[in-house]
């Protein structure tokens, strides 16, 4: 087949109108079309977004493809945000921190949409993402959050960094990376999940995932409720005196809900620094102090280290990551 690198466009989720990196492909049979295989950047394999089917299986997935270069139908706007978004977090990671995709070596990034049936959910394999189109009522597809494209592409640098174990404290770090990158990239707020919410959910309060900057007030299902098994607590802590004990059959030890006391951390720090010493600090706690088993404590003491060594022991950058940690209660 002959490839050819060309611009494409689309509509997102939410109706955005995306510019796409694509490819056209010439079959000598089936004619030419086009794919969501973006071959634009130096040294990177690609950004590849596949089609699910909602078929519940992954034997008959392909290549996202069209007729044309133009990628507005319904369906297309899961594949156009997934292919959009994976190429916003690539350029963050690269740009901001030199990182050239999540192992640093130029790795594919690949996306499958359109996965199960009204899916609410999204998650690294460990080698791609994938994301279901949500239910409609809890959620909508969930590639139009462009948190939740780098929270699942920052278990992919963080299995290629620290590859903290998921489960426990260690767990509980790993989600915290991804939501704190989560919400670097999408740099607008410290909410997590927000774009992906149904307007019926809005309508009944749910309107984010997680928050970093308020973890206490974010609302839950019912289902949600039962199924981490908290009473009629805030589900969300934001400090170490709410940290929960979990079985680890429950959601890996709680990592989805004890993440929040050092997402607040990274927030409070944040919000005195600013989010790109924020990102600069944390990730180098990553890819140079964190080990599989690092518990919270020493995710402090790997986060003063990274301060220090970027601004200093007296800087107000190190004393900040000192009363962040602090005021959450990690020691
Ligand atoms: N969306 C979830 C996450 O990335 C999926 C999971 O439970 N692993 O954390
Ligand atoms: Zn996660």
């Amino acid at each position: 087949d002959e490839i050819k690198t060309q611009k494409g466009v689309g509509l997102g989720v939410h109706g955005a109108h995306r510019e796409l990196h694509i490819s056209k492909v010439k079959q000598p049979n089936s004619g030419t079309q086009f794919a969501l295989a973006d071959y634009s950047h130096e040294n990177l394999e690609g950004i590849f977004t596949f089609d699910s089917k909602n078929d519940g299986t992954t034997s008959n997935d392909t290549l996202y493809t069209g007729n044309s270069a133009s990628f507005k139908s319904d369906y297309d706007r899961a594949a156009v945000d997934a292919h959009y978004n994976s190429e916003k977090v690539y350029d963050y990671y690269l740009n901001e921190h030199g990182r050239n995709s999540l192992d640093d070596e130029g790795m594919a990034i690949v996306s499958y949409v359109h996965y199960g049936q009204n899916y609410n959910n999204a998650f690294w394999n460990g080698a791609w993402m994938t994301y279901g189109d949500g239910d409609g009522e809890f959620m909508t597809s969930l590639s139009a959050g462009l948190d939740v494209a780098a929270h699942e592409m920052t278990h992919g640098v963080i299995s290629k960094t620290a590859n903290l174990v998921y489960r426990g404290q260690p767990g509980a770090l790993n989600e915290s990376i991804a939501d704190i990158f989560g919400a670097l990239v999408d740099d607008s707020d410290w909410e997590i999940g927000e774009d992906i919410m149904a307007p019926a959910a809005k309508e009944d309060g749910l309107t984010r995932l997680r928050s970093m900057s308020d973890p206490n007030s974010v609302k839950v299902t019912n289902e949600q409720r039962a199924a981490y098994a908290t009473d009629e607590r805030k589900v969300y802590p934001d400090h170490m005196d709410e940290f929960y004990n979990m079985p680890n059959s429950v959601d890996n030890g709680g990592v989805h809900i004890n993440s929040s006391i050092t997402n607040h951390a990274a927030y409070l720090i944040g919000k005195e620094i600013g989010r790109e010493a924020l990102g600069k600090i944390f990730y180098r706690a990553l890819t140079v102090y964190l080990t599989p088993t690092s518990n919270f404590s020493d995710a402090r003491v790997a986060v003063v280290q990274s301060a220090t060594d970027l601004y200093g022991e007296d800087s107000a950058e190190t004393a900040a990551v000192n009363a962040g940690f602090d005021a959450v209660g990690i020691y």
